[in-house]
């Protein structure tokens, strides 16, 4: 049986895979987890079953187009060829510009796309269709992370240091992360700072990962949700309350920090207790903790890591900010052995954005506003500068605005589910509703593809070429084990095809994207130019910046010098508002939304795979006893969730791994069991991030299951 060296096609960790072929046209490959640094030969069981996604039974292997009746009611979804598909896109695309101007049309992209194919979307929206919007759903996930590391650090690349690195420290702050669930066998690296009583996790929930602390593996502080901020700007109080702050580091390494000192000096322990609900002496023991861990005071080193738990937030660039300055003062950045970093989400979330998917940027990091980044990619792309598109919108926006007045009037969406993943979901189900054009790719009928006028069956992980970039900035292929069903096709082959219609060229080789890709990224922030396929086919992975300058690409950053103008951190002090959508009388429970361990994000991939399905059917609402018994409500029982924007119901889980005043939702299922009917829209004003993680509802228990069934 042949076998093929590739990555999951799930989440960031990207956990190496051998993937056989086999005559069976059921199973067509089978799965084994391969030794590498991220996984170290492990696997989640997502990452075990990923093949069944292949055989899914309602698999698309023909294009879709919706006819319209004679009075244009809108028909069902039939069948067409792919030049019918095609031409009838690239129709009524242009149709809608001649109307309406080129910035009618709109594209969102995703983060499991991979760099080839983040790269070509960007050039296809913005030389192909001329428009300024495409964004994607990596503002969903990355985007305050993102903001907070180059207002600071000048760059952003998810970890600055290999994963493995965290097996050395003492101690490992874990911000509003649950890689116990979200990236299993992440927890091996945790497990030094664990056996050494250092592991730090703050979650509203004693998640699986805040569990690990249990028995002297560390401290789990359960913060009320969205008071992550007050958290940090207490620890860091107690730094310089106690002189354990690295002065040295500061005074070297840093500017603003007067201003963050001064920012903090409010935040006493006693004070941050009653808005965060943390006993200030345990938050004074955590901050000695980590200061025993910090290398100015001998220790072995220490990390501070952060999730969507802290960044999914109105304030969640101010939480980045916070976490990236108790990291300062414990002199963490870019010291060997310690480190700050976000643990990205998707597969490729990094090089999504690195590559030009989001609405503010162009390939290699550049900024879409400055003047020589249009034109070093203008000349790649050989354009005129002056053609290219100015600075787009981010994603809640741009899907508010659809098929309003100054909104798109068509949408391309690839490799994203916004209709069961995107905050207040019924506006925006109500929003894709209103366009002349929907097109959506994919392997399977997603809830958004169902609303769509064209939908166009694209291939899977197993039948592609291609490169990711880990959750670490290292750089993997993704390599084709089996061909694509009849009629499926690359999505590099879909853009160049349409590109073709409008009078473009795209290239449609994977490894011929790579290296435009690589020519466009030199000199930028995230400069790729040294990577080349041969060489990950030999070396197996490459970290970026990856250069002349650094041909063997860069492991570490920040060790002599941080990507600002003058190679410092610049410190940026921040306060503490709370929520936009805080607990009221008539809503007085706080909702927090997340994943477990056997979905990954809108389920369209994993509520198709059966043995995931049995394993968790639906969603489970996640309810304290004492919350439970004010309601009535007992295990099993089905209970009313609602917010100021929508209801829905889910089955109860009493525990008490879960603060009394908050309950708990995952957001992988669709139609009317999908959690974000209740989120909320509002976003963080310098990242555009919306807040997903807190918003307020009020409970009611609807009745006992066994009576519904019965
Ligand atoms: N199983 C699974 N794994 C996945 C994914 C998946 O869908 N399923 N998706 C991948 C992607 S794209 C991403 S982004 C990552 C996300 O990975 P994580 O960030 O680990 O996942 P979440 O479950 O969204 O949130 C983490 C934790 O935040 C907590 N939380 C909620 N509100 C707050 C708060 O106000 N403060 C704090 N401190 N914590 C809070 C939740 O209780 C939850 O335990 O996972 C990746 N891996
Ligand atoms: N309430 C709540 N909502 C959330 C979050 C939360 O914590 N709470 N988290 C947010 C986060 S962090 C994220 S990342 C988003 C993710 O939200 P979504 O964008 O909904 O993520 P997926 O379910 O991964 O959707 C990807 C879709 O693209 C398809 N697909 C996969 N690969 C490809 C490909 O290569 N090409 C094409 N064309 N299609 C492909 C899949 O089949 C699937 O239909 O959800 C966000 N929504
Ligand atoms: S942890 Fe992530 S990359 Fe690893 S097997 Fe699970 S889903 Fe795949
Ligand atoms: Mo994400």
């Amino acid at each position: 049986m042949p076998a093929t060296s590739t990555h999951c096609p799930y989440c960031a960790l990207q956990c190496a895979q051998t993937l056989h072929a086999t005559p069976d046209a059921v199973a067509p490959v089978r799965v084994e987890a391969r030794d590498f640094p991220t996984n170290r030969g492990g696997m989640c069981q997502k990452g075990w079953s990923s093949a069944e996604v292949l055989t899914a039974s309602d698999r698309l292997t023909t294009p879709l187009v919706r006819r319209t009746g004679p009075g244009g009611e809108k028909g069902p979804l039939e069948p067409a060829t792919w030049d019918e598909a095609l031409d009838v896109i690239y129709t009524r695309l242009t149709g809608i510009q001649d109307l309406h101007g080129r910035d009618a049309v709109a594209v969102f992209g995703g983060g499991g796309l991979t760099n080839e194919k983040a790269y070509t979307l960007g050039k296809f929206a913005r030389v192909v269709l001329g428009t300024p919007y495409i964004d994607y759903n990596g503002r969903f996930c990355m985007s305050s992370a993102a903001a907070g590391a180059n207002r600071t650090l000048g760059i952003d690349r998810g970890l600055a240091f290999p994963l493995a690195d965290l097996g050395g420290a003492d101690a490992v702050l874990v911000v509003g992360s649950n890689p116990a669930a979200t990236m299993p066998p992440l927890v091996q690296h945790l497990a030094g700072a664990r056996e050494r009583g250092g592991l730090v996790v703050i979650d509203p929930r004693a998640s699986a990962t805040a569990r690990l602390t249990d028995g002297g593996g560390g401290i789990h502080l359960a913060a009320v949700p969205g008071s992550d901020l007050v958290v940090l700007l207490a620890l860091t109080h107690v730094l310089i309350d106690e002189a354990l702050v690295d002065a040295n580091y500061v005074d070297t390494r840093t500017t603003g920090w007067d201003a963050v000192r001064a920012s903090v000096a409010r935040w006493w322990p006693e004070r941050a207790e009653a808005v965060c609900g943390i006993p200030a002496d345990t938050l004074r023991a955590t901050a000695r903790l980590l200061a025993a861990a910090a290398p100015v005071h001998g220790g072995r080193g220490a990390y501070v890591l952060t999730g969507r738990g802290l960044e999914q937030s109105t304030q969640g660039t101010d939480g980045v900010s916070a976490a990236i300055n108790l990291a300062v003062a414990l002199g963490l950045p870019g010291r060997p052995g310690s480190g700050y970093g976000p643990l990205t989400g998707q597969g490729n979330g990094q090089g999504g954005r690195e590559h030009g998917l989001k609405s503010d940027q162009l390939p290699g990091y550049r900024v879409i506003s400055d003047p020589a980044a249009r034109a070093h990619v203008a000349a790649v792309w050989g354009v005129d500068p002056a053609s290219l598109p100015g600075p787009g919108i981010p994603a809640v926006e741009l899907l508010s605005r659809l098929g309003t007045p100054g909104g798109a009037k068509a949408l391309l969406v690839h490799g994203a589910n916004p209709a069961v993943s995107a905050p207040n979901v019924s506006a925006v189900r109500a929003a894709l509703g209103r366009l002349d054009l929907l097109v959506v790719s994919d392997f399977v009928p997603s809830e958004t593809a169902q609303l769509a006028d064209v939908v166009l069956p694209v291939t899977q992980w197993a039948e592609e070429e291609g490169t990711m970039t880990t959750l670490e900035g290292r750089v993997v292929r993704r390599r084709k084990a089996i061909d694509p069903p009849a009629g499926a096709r690359s999505e590099l082959w879909v853009w160049a095809e349409l590109a073709e219609r409008f009078g473009h060229h795209l290239a449609v080789d994977a490894r011929e994207v790579f290296d435009e890709l690589a020519r466009a990224s030199a000199g930028g922030r995230a400069d790729y130019s040294a990577i080349t396929y041969d060489r990950l086919d030999a070396g197996e992975s490459l970290f970026w910046p990856c250069s002349a300058a650094a041909p063997d690409g860069t492991p570490r950053m920040f060790l002599d010098t941080f990507a600002t103008d003058d190679g410092r951190a610049h410190l940026v002090a921040v306060n503490h508002h709370g929520p936009a959508d805080d607990v009221t009388a008539g809503t007085p429970v706080h909702l927090v939304t997340g994943r477990v361990l056997h979905h990954y994000q809108s389920g369209a991939q994993t509520r198709r795979v059966a043995e995931l399905v049995e394993a968790a059917p639906g969603p489970v609402l996640e309810i304290h006893p004492v919350l439970a018994d004010t309601h009535g409500v007992s295990e099993g029982d089905a209970v009313r969730v609602t917010s100021a924007r929508g209801e829905m119901v889910a089955t109860a889980s009493v525990t008490d791994a879960i603060r009394p005043d908050t309950v708990f939702l995952p957001f992988h299922w669709a139609g009317d069991l999908s959690a974000n009917l209740l989120t909320n829209d509002a976003t963080d004003p310098v990242s555009g991030m919306p807040e997903f993680k807190v918003c307020a509802v009020r409970l009611e228990r609807v009745r006992h299951l066994q009576e519904v069934l019965a």
